[in-house]
């Protein structure tokens, strides 16, 4: 079932490069698409904007009729639910801004060979399903269980090894209050490459924890050793390090880019006088985003901060700008609550993880 070896599907783990983009990452990047910066405008991403992180093939589901959810292994009662089961259950949504892990990859020097994500990995959307916390109080752990693993319907090879995708969540952090098994999407079902018809959203994690096309729960008696969990969503300097797991997002701002942009390399022109620039800046963990600052030529002032959407939702922030003729390099660095800020200059990863430098656009005003 899983941990199969074959020959033609070659470790990638160690694979950097610098050069231009390959053809295989180009076929990566057209398939999985990012969020549009002038998109950060909308509190909530329309469904259609939403970046997307596809790591196999989207399940073919035409119906979410015959759909079950098990929930299996060290547990009293093992459940079977269908999606009418589900939606009989509290229903509760959430507001969450999910951010790939690899976003910023391409920013990196070297980078891996990978999806190669610029800046655009990001989406807020109002998620609607139940919370995990009640499946599982139902089904009832088994104090043996140590960690709850989520699969998804879809399979392929990565690193060499051909798996379902499955990634886990201690008990602790299952149990959580807002941990949500999701059938809708701003309102309306999923779609298919969001994860049709069943999804797990984990507020405040980078968004490999939420697993799409959820129809399998088990609960083991150790930690999970799939390859999405132990093979990769590793913070590492080096192949050779043990590194870090990935969990929580980390703080992070983007600008959208003002003016109109050339189509082709999307530098910008602006008109002098009065520009609004208005942008997004989020956390991971719930933390709220305490201030974002805006560098104009390398002159960093504060912008005002709008209304907060919700704890798991990324904050939008303005700053009126008095563009003068000329070339101008913007910035824009985030500060969360717990006095985390965003670094100047990206610090490299392995696999292009974790990329939470400052975004820098260049204006030309006329
Ligand atoms: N089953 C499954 N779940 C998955 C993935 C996947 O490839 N398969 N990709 C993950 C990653 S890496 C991210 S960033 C988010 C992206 O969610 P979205 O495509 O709905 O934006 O889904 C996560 N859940
Ligand atoms: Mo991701």
């Amino acid at each position: 079932m899983s941990n199969l070896h074959h020959p033609i599907f070659n470790p990638e783990k160690s694979r950097l490069t610098d050069g231009d983009f390959s053809r295989d990452e180009v076929r990566l990047a057209g398939r999985n698409s990012g969020t549009l910066l002038e998109a950060l405008r909308w509190d909530l991403t329309p469904a259609g904007m939403h970046y997307l992180l596809i790591h196999f093939d989207v399940p073919f589901v035409e119906t979410a009729d015959d759909w079950t959810l098990s929930i299996g292994g060290l547990v009293e009662k093992p459940l079977t639910l269908t999606l009418d089961d589900l939606k009989r259950r509290p229903v509760r949504s959430l507001r969450v801004t999910l951010e790939c892990a690899g976003n910023g990859r391409a920013g990196l020097t070297p980078r891996r060979s990978s999806q190669p994500w610029h800046h655009e990995a990001v989406g807020t959307a109002e998620w609607t399903g139940t919370p995990l916390k009640g499946l599982l109080e139902e089904a009832g752990l088994s104090p043996r269980g140590r960690d709850v693993v989520f699969y998804g319907r879809d399979r392929g090879f990565s690193g060499g090894i051909e798996h379902d995708y499955g990634r886990s969540l201690v008990p602790d952090k299952a149990l959580g209050d807002d941990v949500l098994v999701v059938w809708a999407m701003n309102g309306a079902p999923l779609l298919p490459q969001h994860g049709f018809p069943l999804r797990l959203v984990v507020p405040g994690w980078y968004g490999m924890a939420s697993v799409k096309w959820l129809d399998r729960i088990d609960v083991i008696d150790r930690p999970f050793d799939g390859y999405q969990q132990v093979g990769s969503y590793i913070y590492r300097e080096r192949v050779e390090d043990p590194g870090t797991p990935i969990t929580t997002m980390r703080v992070k701002s983007l600008i959208v880019p003002p003016g109109v942009p050339d189509v082709y390399t999307r530098r910008r022109l602006v008109e002098r006088g009065r520009v609004e620039l208005f942008g997004r800046a989020w956390s991971g963990a719930g933390v709220p985003i305490e201030k974002v600052e805006v560098a104009v030529d390398g002159q960093w002032q504060n912008a005002r901060l709008a209304p907060d959407i919700g704890r798991y939702a990324w904050r939008g922030w303005r700053l009126d700008w008095e563009a003068t003729p000329g070339e101008h390099e913007l910035m824009c660095r985030a500060t969360d609550a717990n006095g985390d800020v965003q670094p100047i200059a990206p610090r490299f990863d392995m696999s292009g993880f974790g990329n939470n430098a400052v975004h820098r656009i260049d204006v030309t005003v006329r």
